[in-house]
């Protein structure tokens, strides 16, 4: 008896959840195609950004590819010397805690649960000012213009936030550290800004070109809102064979990629890494697959831009 009625419970739940991701998925689509994002892409051809040489390089690779990567102090020099300040903080401040963590002290370190290997500073449930120097980085409106001009609307900001990844004792990939496309938006733009010189042992971001949707692989497995993300490993690696990049790369170097394609990373076999980053998402993601990890404190968006203002609301 008592079997039978948890076998039910197990139904129930099952038949629930099932109903409730479709439920998501469907809100997904309606925003995606009717509500938030066509007014995003309203506001958008209203307003197009104009581009500098290097910004419509980062826009012409990243189209086909699905990737692009540039010195962010090209980008934005101004802002590089006070991020990179922060960033010898962070990892000092870090790697602090993580000694007295090992000699059994409690800690204040953020990890969030299936990917303990990795030391966040905000995680979820923050509060940002405007001043604060991440934000700052996801707000910059030479960053913003070109997540803009890729996605075609006015974007979101969803997501800031700075990484440690401690060398592993784990000799086995873990989550995202396996081949997966991100499940939360098929209009998706990652920034991933190098702290630390990156190569083989760092834990370099991998990504396997023109697998985002609209690009020549996308058919791999392909993208789905709340989809089945990870494929079977050795599959994957049959398909995609030599076509992957490894992006070993200096410090101060900026990734922009679409992680709807098949992306991993944070492996750390022999060094740290420390990389911040921000993710731009549409409305529609926000409204239904996406929490954003952030608040602003008080209400000081006046002096923002029109986009930027959109892009933090
Ligand atoms: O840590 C990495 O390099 C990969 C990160 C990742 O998979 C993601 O942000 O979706």
């Amino acid at each position: 008896m008592h079997r039978k009625r948890t076998r039910f419970a197990a139904r129930v739940h099952r038949v629930a959840t099932a109903l409730e991701r479709r439920g998501i998925v469907a809100t997904y689509e309606l925003n995606d195609r009717l509500l938030a994002n066509r007014s995003a892409r309203r506001r958008y051809t209203h307003e197009p950004p104009v581009l500098d040489e290097l910004q419509q390089g980062v826009l012409d690779q990243l189209r086909p590819e699905g990737y692009a990567t540039i010195p962010f102090s090209e980008l934005a020099p101004e802002l590089w010397g006070e991020l990179e300040q922060e960033a010898a903080r962070f990892v000092a401040e870090t790697e602090t805690e993580l000694a007295r963590e090992k000699e059994g002290s409690e800690s204040a370190l953020r990890r969030r649960e299936g990917k303990e290997f990795l030391v966040r500073k905000y995680a979820y449930d923050v509060e940002l000012s405007l001043d604060d120097p991440w934000l700052r980085l996801g707000l910059n409106t030479r960053m913003l213009d070109i997540a803009n001009a890729y996605l075609g609307m006015w974007a979101k900001l969803e997501y800031v936030d700075v990484w440690y990844t401690p060398p592993l004792e784990d000799p086995e990939r873990r989550s995202s550290q396996r081949w997966h496309r991100d499940f939360n938006d098929r209009h998706l733009l990652k920034a991933f800004l190098y702290l630390v010189d990156v190569d083989e042992e760092t834990g370099p971001f991998e990504y396997v070109p023109r697998t985002a949707p609209g690009n020549e692989l996308e058919h791999l497995w392909p993208w789905r809102p709340l989809g089945e993300n990870y494929p079977p490993e050795q599959e994957l690696a049959e398909k995609i064979a030599d076509r992957t990049v490894s992006f070993t790369a200096p410090k101060g170097t900026i990734i922009f990629c679409n992680t709807c394609g098949f992306h991993r990373g944070g492996f750390a076999t022999g060094k740290a890494r420390a990389l911040a980053t921000v993710t731009y998402s549409s409305p529609a993601s926000l409204a239904s697959l996406t929490e954003r990890n952030f608040s602003i404190q008080s209400d000081g968006s006046n002096g923002l831009r029109p986009a930027q203002r959109y892009s933090v609301s």
